[in-house]
C-alpha cells in the first residue's frame, strides 16, 4: 500500500488505528555474512519441525487444494521432504459423485501404502499351490514373494518361502509344479525374530538384514516359527532414492488430512480418518472461529497420535486467544490471510495483512510472552499463501524462530504430481488449471447441485462472493527438479549468511526492511 505523507497524517487524525509500517516477505532483504562462510551450500540443513512430533527435513508442505493435492502430489512431497494434505474433496466430485470422506479415505490409503513398511498379515500359500498361483499373483496384486506354510494360513508354521526369481526361469510347460519343488526351504531360510525387529519397531534391523543378505523379501517369525510380517526390498530401493523423505517409524510415508471447520462435518470425518494413518488434521477455514475447539478436542480423543494444524492467523492476540482456550490441543498454525496467489481476499474485500509484519508480530508475541516459560512446548507456524521463491522460505524462516515449513499451492500446481489434469490448450501448450479453495468453480463442485454436500448446508453458491480465481498456469512437468533447485536455492541462501541448519538462520540473520527497488536489487 502506498500512501502518500499527507494522507497518512489526514487518516491519523480521522483514525488512530492507522499503521503505515506493515511489511511484506518482498520488502526485506538479508545482508549476507560479514564473515566468508567455510561451508559449502551443499552441507546446509534445511529441516524444521513441523509439529512437537513430526519433523520434515525439507518442510514443503502441500496446501489443500483440490487442483494441487492429491495421492500423487502426497507422496512425491513426502519422499522430497515435506508432507501434504489431502484436501476434503477430490477434484470433479461433481463428475465422479464421490462422496467427499470416502473419496479422502481412499486418497490416503495410497498414500501410505506406497510405502509397506511391516507388511502385518501377508498373504500366504499353502504347499498345495503351483508355480502358476504365484504368476498369476504376480499379475493381480503385483508382488510375488510369498512365505509358504503347512496350511496356507499364518495359524501354522513357515516351510519355505517362494520368490519372483525362483519362478523366473520355470518353463511354462511346468507351472502346475507345486511351490515346495521351487521354493527356498525352511532350513535355507533367511528370516528376523519378532522380538529383534517388529516388537521394537525396528524396520531398520530388518533392512540391515535384507542388505546384506541380498534379499528381496524378508518373514518375520514368532517362537513358533508362525510368519507375523514380511518386510521386502522395494522399500529399501525407494529409500536409497529419498533420502529425506518424511517417515513414521514404520518407514512409511507420512501425510495430513484436511477437515472442516464446522463440527457437524469435521466429527463424521474425522471418525472415519482418525485411524488411517494419518499424522495429523488440518482444520481447514481462512480463519479461526467457532467449532475448532470441538474439532480438535474430538480428533485427539478419537486418536491421541494426531496433530492438530489450524488457521489462519495473522494477529497475536487470536493465537493467544486459541492458546488460552486450546492449548493443549493445538500443534501449529498456518500463518498468512489475503497473500495467496490465487486469492482474492485482499483486493476484493480488503482483507489481509503483509507476511513480514504477520510473521514478526506473532514470533515477537509468543516469545516474549505467550510462551513463557515454555508453556506450550513447540508450536509450529507455517507461512501459507503467495509462497513461490526460495527467498520466501529463508526470510519467513528468519522471521519466526518456530518456522514449521511453508505452505504451497499455486507453486506446485503446475508439476505433473499435481491433481489437476494436464491440458492441452493449442499445439505444443500444456496447462493446468489451478483455483482458490473459495473461487466459484471450487464452491460450485463443493456446495452446489450434484455435489454430495447439496442441500445439506446453506449455502447457495451463486450468492457467495467469490475469494479466488481460477486461472491457467503452464504445466511445467515433473516437479523433482523443480524443488531440488528450491531447496538448492534455500541452502545457498542461507550459507550466504553463515548459517548451516534452520536455528542458526534464526539466530544470525539480520533483517532489513528496505525499497521496493533495493528488494529487487535494481540500482
Ligand atoms: P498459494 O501457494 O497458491 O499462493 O497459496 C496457497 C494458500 O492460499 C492456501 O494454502 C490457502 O491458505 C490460501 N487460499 C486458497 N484458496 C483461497 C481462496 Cl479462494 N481465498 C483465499 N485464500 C485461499
Amino acid at each position: 500500500v502506498v500512501i502518500s505523507l499527507k494522507g497518512f497524517l489526514m487518516a491519523k487524525e480521522i483514525h488512530p488505528q492507522l499503521k503505515c509500517n506493515e511489511f511484506s516477505l518482498d520488502d526485506v532483504l538479508i545482508p549476507p555474512a560479514s564473515k566468508p562462510p567455510e561451508f559449502d551450500p551443499s552441507v546446509v540443513d534445511t529441516t524444521a519441525r513441523l509439529t512437537k512430533k513430526i519433523t520434515l527435513k525439507f518442510p514443503i508442505i502441500g496446501s489443500p487444494m483440490d487442483t494441487v493435492t492429491g495421492p500423487e502430489m502426497a507422496i512425491f512431497l513426502a519422499e522430497m521432504g515435506g508432507i501434504a494434505v489431502i484436501p476434503q474433496a477430490k477434484l470433479n466430485i461433481r463428475q465422479t459423485h464421490q462422496q467427499s470422506v470416502e473419496s479422502q479415505a481412499q486418497q490416503i490409503a495410497i498414500v501410505r501404502r506406497e510405502r509397506a513398511g511391516f507388511v502385518l498379515e501377508p498373504k500366504v500359500l499353502g504347499p498345495k499351490a503351483t508355480v502358476l498361483d504365484v504368476i498369476k499373483g504376480e499379475q493381480e496384486f503385483g508382488y510375488s514373494s510369498y512365505p509358504v506354510t503347512k496350511d496356507g494360513t499364518t495359524k501354522t508354521s513357515i516351510i519355505g518361502i517362494i520368490t519372483g526369481a525362483d519362478v523366473q526361469d520355470v518353463d511354462a510347460s511346468e507351472y502346475n509344479l507345486p511351490v515346495r519343488k521351487v521354493m527356498t526351504p525352511r532350513a535355507k531360510l533367511v528370516y528376523a525374530k519378532r522380538e529383534e525387529t517388529l516388537d521394537i519397531n525396528d524396520i531398520r534391523a530388518a533392512n540391515r538384514i535384507i542388505r546384506a543378505r541380498k534379499l528381496d523379501t524378508l518373514p518375520i517369525l514368532d517362537n513358533e516359527d508362525r510368519v507375523v510380517a514380511l518386510v521386502t526390498r522395494s522399500d529399501i530401493k525407494k529409500d536409497d532414492k529419498f533420502p529425506l523423505a518424511t517417515k513414521d517409524q514404520n518407514k512409511q510415508l507420512q501425510v495430513l488430512a484436511a477437515v472442516e471447520s464446522r463440527p457437524q462435518l469435521a466429527i463424521p470425518r474425522i471418525e472415519a480418518i482418525a485411524n488411517s494413518g494419518i499424522a495429523g488434521i488440518v482444520i481447514d477455514s481462512r480463519n479461526i472461529y467457532g467449532g475448532y475447539k470441538e474439532i480438535a478436542a474430538y480428533a485427539k480423543k478419537q486418536n491421541p497420535d494426531l496433530d492438530v494444524i489450524v488457521g489462519n492467523i495473522v494477529h497475536p492476540n487470536v493465537l493467544r486467544v486459541v492458546l488460552e482456550e486450546a492449548g493443549g490441543l493445538i500443534d501449529a498454525f498456518r500463518v498468512g490471510i489475503g497473500t495467496g496467489e490465487v486469492c482474492t481476499t485482499s483486493e476484493d474485500l480488503g482483507v489481509g495483512r503483509a507476511m513480514g509484519s504477520a510473521l514478526n508480530d506473532l514470533n515477537k508475541a509468543f516469545n516474549e510472552e505467550i510462551n513463557k516459560n515454555d508453556r506450550y512446548g513447540y508450536i509450529g507456524f507455517i507461512p501459507d499463501g503467495g509462497i513461490k521463491f526460495p527467498r520466501h522460505f529463508f526470510i519467513s524462516a528468519i522471521l519466526i524462530k518456530n518456522f514449521a515449513g511453508v505452505m504451497m499451492g499455486s507453486y506446485l500446481a503446475g508439476f505433473d504430481q499435481s491433481a489437476s489434469p494436464k491440458i492441452q490448450r493449442e499445439p505444443g501448450v500444456n496447462v493446468k488449471s489451478v483455483r482458490g479453495m473459495g473461487s466459484a468453480g471450487a464452491i460450485e463442485d463443493r456446495f452446489g447441485p450434484g455435489s454430495s454436500r447439496y442441500g445439506q448446508e446453506r449455502i447457495d453458491p451463486s450468492k457467495r462472493y467469490p475469494e479466488g480465481i481460477q486461472k491457467d498456469i503452464p504445466a511445467i512437468g515433473d516437479g523433482h527438479p523443480h524443488l531440488e533447485r528450491f531447496r538448492s536455492g534455500v541452502q545457498t541462501a542461507m550459507q550466504s549468511v553463515g548459517a548451516k541448519n534452520i536455528e542458526e538462520l534464526y539466530q544470525i540473520a539480520v533483517v532489513n526492511t528496505v525499497s521496493k527497488a533495493a528488494s529487487k536489487g535494481t540500482l
